[in-house]
């Protein structure tokens, strides 16, 4: 697997921005590219993987780092450490952080991480193993390295998460003053109109607490709103037969992770809003409304659930997308079309 090469070819190389296209142009004051560290728990949903391809061909962003949050994180590491070697991109900081929530953790639930069909299903993706892909223990580690980009960068880094927020509210929690320099955290998570707990938020509903009441203006990507692009059978058949072999690989992943999430009628992609937000914060794709919001931590049967509540003015929550228009740019942007 030859990754710098690839970034030569067409379409898997970067993807000038568009300004012909009015639903995406980014506003005339902004300083593009906008760097952004993108947080994720890639090998449990395949749209962290498609997500993270998608904005790495974007010229609107400058991906200054990943980390991956989440038991076996140094295994989910290696399939971003693969994407990058595809991409011809391994300049990318990235490390592998928290395994386990801040909140307790039972039994039951380890039993169902420890299924790699519930949390590696599409391994494949960085397969045959290759020791470049292995987690570097002479890196610091997710925490670290999301508290030195920040710092690096004062005001300039706006967080995608895509994944639970582990390792942020550490970060937050190690370094209270990063908070100041991070101008905003985009994330994918949370749901206000259907009686459900999400799952980026539940599964470790003390770090969404801590993240939502740090003051760091926040704009959610709820549940019932992502869900509405959905790369389906015919576009992977599309991805399968393209010249990349990036595109190619992901056709693959999205193959092998589909029959564990037969229910599904295709490859959700919840995680590219917190993407497509940082190329353009006032665009049109998404719909927000500024919503105060918490996270119940000790509901008995409502805990990990987002409520409305409180006057809290630092949250956005999406209300709307153009599913069509974002479907649309996807598909420009990985397949050339
Ligand atoms: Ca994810």
């Amino acid at each position: 697997m030859q990754g710098g090469a690839i970034a030569l070819h067409g379409v898997c190389g970067m993807v000038a921005p568009m300004p012909t296209d009015a639903a995406f142009a980014a506003p005339a004051s902004a300083a593009l590219p906008r760097k952004i560290l993108i947080d994720t728990d890639p090998g449990q949903d395949i749209d962290d993987l498609l997500s993270i391809h998608f904005a790495l061909l974007r010229s609107e962003l400058d991906v200054r780092a990943i980390t991956t949050v989440t038991w076996p994180a140094r295994d989910r590491l290696r399939l971003i450490r693969r994407l990058l070697r595809y991409m011809g991109r391994e300049e990318i900081p990235v490390a592998a952080g928290m395994d386990l929530p801040l909140r307790h953790f039972d039994e039951a639930e380890w039993e169902w991480t420890r299924n790699p069909r519930n949390t590696m299903n599409h391994s494949c993706f960085a397969e045959p193993c290759d020791p470049r892909d292995a987690h570097d223990p002479a890196s610091p580690d997710a925490v670290e390295l999301i508290i030195r980009t920040v710092e690096a960068n004062p005001g300039e880094v706006m967080l995608a998460a895509i994944a639970p927020l582990t390792n942020i509210a550490c970060a937050l929690q190690r370094r209270p003053d990063i908070a100041e320099m991070i101008p905003a955290i985009a994330l994918m998570g949370g749901e206000l109109t259907l009686p459900r707990g999400e799952h980026n938020i539940a599964h470790d509903y003390v770090a969404a607490d801590i993240v939502l009441r740090s003051g760091i203006p926040v704009v959610m990507g709820t549940w019932d709103v992502t869900r509405r692009f959905v790369i389906g059978n015919d576009d992977r058949a599309r991805m399968a037969g393209h010249s990349c072999e990036t595109v190619r690989a992901l056709a693959a992943a999205i193959a092998a992770w589909h029959p564990a999430h037969s229910w599904k009628p295709g490859a959700v992609m919840y995680d590219i809003f917190p993407i497509i937000h940082a190329m353009d914060p006032t665009g049109p794709s998404y719909t927000l409304r500024q919503t105060s919001v918490r996270v119940d931590t000790t509901g008995e049967f409502t805990r990990g659930h987002t409520v409305r509540h409180g006057t809290a003015t630092h949250i956005h929550v999406t209300t709307d997308m153009n599913a069509p228009a974002v479907r649309e740019l996807y598909l420009r942007t990985v397949l050339g079309e």
